[in-house]
């Protein structure tokens, strides 16, 4: 079964993070979460990753502040898709964690995305995609879950059409 890492750097990350967690369950997409740091636990960050590659983990999402290099430590680790979440858990409000986690040098890819819970929730639909690719019924999961948010802005716009009418 193919599923999906999501690690962070620390406990004030979940919050964020959870996003990431509920959005793969609302396609179906199986995770592990863990609380991992690439400076605080650079071992056991190592021997995770190696460990979840070997139980068929296809995707790692790594959230992390300030300093935000877990990304770069476990796209460092291996060649499954990394997607790196910048978080705003300091003074500098994650433009710290972006740069962190965006400035790869060539070779060593983190697919980077927003900063904060945009981040995360998109962090999950990008690893679903990944994952979709060789998953026909993930893909149509996916694809209905598009076509919702589509159907949502139809919405949006008959309630203005509605409340402009109103006051007309
Ligand atoms: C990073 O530093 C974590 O990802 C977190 O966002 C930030 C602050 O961590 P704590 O010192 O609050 O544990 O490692």
């Amino acid at each position: 079964m193919s599923w999906v890492a999501i690690l962070m750097g620390s406990e004030g990350d979940w919050p964020t993070m959870q996003g990431a967690a509920d959005t793969l369950a609302s396609l179906g997409v199986h995770c592990e979460v863990r609380i991992t740091s690439a400076h605080r636990t650079p071992r056991a960050t190592a021997e995770y990753v190696a460990d979840a590659e070997a139980r068929g983990c296809q995707a790692f999402i790594c959230g992390a502040g300030m300093a935000a290099h877990l990304a770069g430590a476990v796209a460092a680790l291996t060649i499954k898709p990394v997607i790196g979440v910048p978080i705003d858990s300091g003074p500098l409000a994650g433009f710290d964690a972006l740069l962190s986690t965006v400035q790869m040098p060539g070779g060593i890819p983190v697919a980077t995305v927003a900063v904060g819970k945009a981040g995360a929730k998109n962090a999950a639909y990008l690893a679903s995609e990944i994952l979709a690719l060789n998953d026909p019924s993930l893909a149509a999961r996916v694809k209905a879950d598009r076509e919702a948010s589509a159907a949502k802005v139809g919405e949006q716009n008959a309630r203005l059409a509605q409340q402009r009418s109103q006051k007309g």
